[in-house]
């Protein structure tokens, strides 16, 4: 049963949407399990609860450090910050959930638009201390005593999770610093003629005209549907970002539009807030503000009529490299210091006042947003604006593409935008503790609605190796999101910058034949609330060095993953919950079986390998790869299997684009008996072989 505790005035955020089936209580003070409550009249309320010494905690989606995210200050605040160290508290998210397990169980939502601290034993070991900035919130309650079931019951208020379009399931290649249609056209060439397989190609920042939201630079893109076109015949789906920020420039249609309907955030003088960012001067859209979002959703139209079907969000955090009011008051200063000796004071506060300059606090809190009929700081409802950017997208979608599904994923998000879109991770580098931390947000993410994600393969930021590249995706091909993406400036990490075509292609092509299983769990999870990425602590609840586990995950119903993400490793330890069966691929169609006994093993794992692990009575069905999603073929299926008695497997599919879903009827069991036997019921027509 869910709980929902509401304190002063909250600030809708619509991430819960099913209210009714929610128990409205009175006031804070009835809140069960905290220990102390301090509401805040006009300041931060405090709640906080007395942990027992092995508690675990999991969830709040996006952010650094374990599964079980307990000894750490998270902070939810929305920022654009590239540096994604375990000293960071805040990343681009804000995913308020979290559950406890040990002495007692219980789940927390902390629906609260403004920035809210999670101090989970960090300035006590065993003390949870959450802190709400200054106004309303709901606080929601869980109790239960199934850690998956409590997640689907918060799931079920939150609404029905995005669900992408299958070619979203394929593989992307990205990479900030494309040109042009020339440079696209070599990624594609590339991957074809090497058979590597490629469903889509990511346009950055510079096709657009001088970084304009809803323009296509003709210099660079002379026919740009053309264009489209031309990938589409292969197969390609392009996917361009869109930016938060709208360029200042008359003549511009959305700038012209945007000022003349007042659609833009304003300040307290009435004046539109003006931010720095890649355009230069920009004003932001107000997201929250309901003409406006349908404006700014409607825009994404010029794309879609030009044949894009699929788009990612950035900087809406939003990110600001400066408010320009401050950069005047910081020129003057900085004048100020010229006249200076700069002594240690002098010279750090000058060098200070310049780094100071980005996703300053108070350039948050000098515009607003028209919401609901009222007039909010902007800092009070900061962590919705990259959901309400997606959303006003979302909507428009429905409109404009009733009937087929448009990628659609985001940087900046809060619950209830995972209705709307997909995440992906952000900025994060070419580092092997990264490999893990992709691993470790998965089940959180899940937990929170975001089932649509996927970290930027091989690292973002600084030089990626070849190694580090092939463990990563060795991940990667796991995430419904699988994309390499890289920053201008690193170390360029497409799959041919390197030596071993063959393991590129064997790995990546692995994916495609795990497509009917990973596409199936996905729809599944969306369908039911349910997660799709799980701790094995969800799984195996009583066994301890299960609930203990970090660096292994449970995908779906059948299958457990166990990467390898140090260098130079050959293998590593696994820990089986219970006899499993291990598949170790070398590609698609060449994999070594092996039955292993429930407990500690080293597992062999070279660079060109990937551990596949099943559980007792499952079977897991497997495609014979393809160079596209919609080349892999479903009437021809193998089974990975590791039947004792008798395995059902609930195979879904569907044409990949339909907005209507009705697993139902979309099912096919498949059942499996230990002698070899394999029968099928259901819409699937396949020729089953085992393997
Ligand atoms: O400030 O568009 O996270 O994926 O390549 C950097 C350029 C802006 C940040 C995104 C990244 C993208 C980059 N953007």
């Amino acid at each position: 049963m869910i709980k929902r505790f509401p304190w002063g005035k909250p600030i809708e955020t619509e991430a819960v949407i099913r209210r009714e089936a929610v128990v409205l209580m009175e006031g804070l003070l009835q809140v069960p399990f905290f220990s102390k409550v301090c509401p805040g009249d006009g300041k931060a309320s405090v709640l906080t609860y007395d942990m027992g010494e092995h508690d675990r905690i999991y969830g709040l989606g996006e952010n650094i450090r374990g599964i079980n995210k307990r000894g750490w200050l998270y902070v939810s605040d929305c920022v654009d910050d590239p540096i994604h160290t375990e000293a960071r508290h805040n990343l681009y998210a804000s995913h308020n959930f979290f559950l406890i397990d040990g002495r007692e169980r219980f789940g927390v939502f902390v629906d609260a638009p403004q920035k809210v601290a999670f101090d989970l034993g960090y300035t006590d070991r065993d003390r949870i201390t959450v802190t709400v900035d200054e106004g309303g919130f709901d606080l929601y309650i869980l109790e239960g005593d199934n850690l998956r079931q409590m997640v689907r019951e918060f799931r079920q208020v939150i609404g029905r999770s995005y669900i992408p379009p299958k070619w979203g399931f394929g593989y992307g290649q990205s990479r900030w610093g494309y040109k042009n249609e020339e440079d696209i056209r070599q990624v594609v060439q590339k991957h074809r003629d090497a058979g590597v397989p490629l469903d889509s190609v990511y346009m950055d920042i510079d096709y657009m005209e001088r970084f304009k939201d809803f323009t296509v630079d003709e210099g660079k893109f002379p026919n740009f549907p053309r264009f489209v076109e031309e990938m589409k015949a292969q197969n390609i789906h392009l996917v361009p970002i869109i930016d938060a920020g709208v360029k200042i420039e008359e003549g511009y249609p959305v700038y012209d539009e945007g000022v003349e309907r007042g659609y833009f955030c304003k300040k307290e003088d009435g004046k539109e807030f003006v931010g720095g960012v890649w355009p230069g001067r920009v004003h932001f859209p107000d997201m929250l503000n309901d003409d406006a979002r349908r404006w700014f959703g409607r825009k994404y139209k010029f794309l879609l009529d030009q044949g894009i079907d699929g788009f990612w969000n950035d900087m809406n955090e939003p990110a600001l490299f400066y408010g320009e009011d401050y950069l005047q008051e910081v020129f003057d200063k900085l004048e100020e210091y010229r006249k200076k000796e700069l002594d240690l004071h002098a010279f750090f506060g000058m060098k200070n006042l310049v780094l100071g300059l980005s996703n300053r606090k108070e350039d948050y809190e000098s515009f607003y947003h028209e919401y609901k009929g009222q007039r909010v700081r902007h800092d009070k409802v900061h962590n919705l604006y990259g959901y309400y950017m997606t959303r006003s997208a979302g909507e428009a979608f429905d409109e404009l593409e009733p009937d087929k599904r448009v990628l659609m994923f985001s940087r900046a998000s809060y619950v209830g935008m995972h209705r709307y879109g997909g995440v992906w991770t952000g900025d994060n580098s070419s580092w092997w503790s990264h490999i893990l931390m992709n691993l470790q947000m998965l089940p959180g993410l899940n937990m929170c609605g975001f089932l649509y994600t996927g970290a930027d393969l091989g690292g973002f930021g600084c030089d990626t190796t070849e190694d580090l590249l092939l463990r990563w995706l060795q991940l990667g091909i796991f995430t419904p999101l699988m994309r390499n993406h890289s920053a201008m400036g690193t170390r360029e990490q497409e799959f041919y910058r390197f030596g071993h075509v063959e393991d590129f292609r064997n790995i990546i092509g692995l994916r495609y034949a795990l497509l009917p299983y990973l596409y199936s769990e996905f729809m599944k999870a969306a369908a039911g609330d349910d997660m799709m990425f799980l701790p094995l602590a969800f799984v195996y609840p009583c066994d301890e060095e299960a609930v203990l586990s970090e660096d292994q995950l449970m995908v779906g119903s059948g299958m457990m993953i166990a990467p390898v993400y140090r260098q130079n490793a050959r293998g590593r330890y696994v820990y089986l919950p219970e006899d499993m069966k291990l598949y170790r691929f070398r590609s698609c169609a060449d994999a070594d079986t092996e039955v292993l006994k429930a407990g500690h093993h080293f597992v062999r794992a070279e660079l060109n390998e990937v551990l596949v692990f099943i559980r007792p009575d499952h079977v897991i069905p497997l495609s014979f790869g393809g160079r596209c999603v919609a080349d892999v073929d479903m009437s021809k299926l193998r089974l990975m299997h590791f039947v004792r008695d008798e395995a059902v497997y609930e195979l879904y599919d569907d044409d990949g684009y339909a907005k209507k879903i009705d697993v139902e009827a979309g099912i096919t069991k498949v059942r499996v008996t230990a002698d070899g036997q394999v029968t099928a019921e259901g819409p699937l027509k396949a020729e089953w072989t085992l393997l």
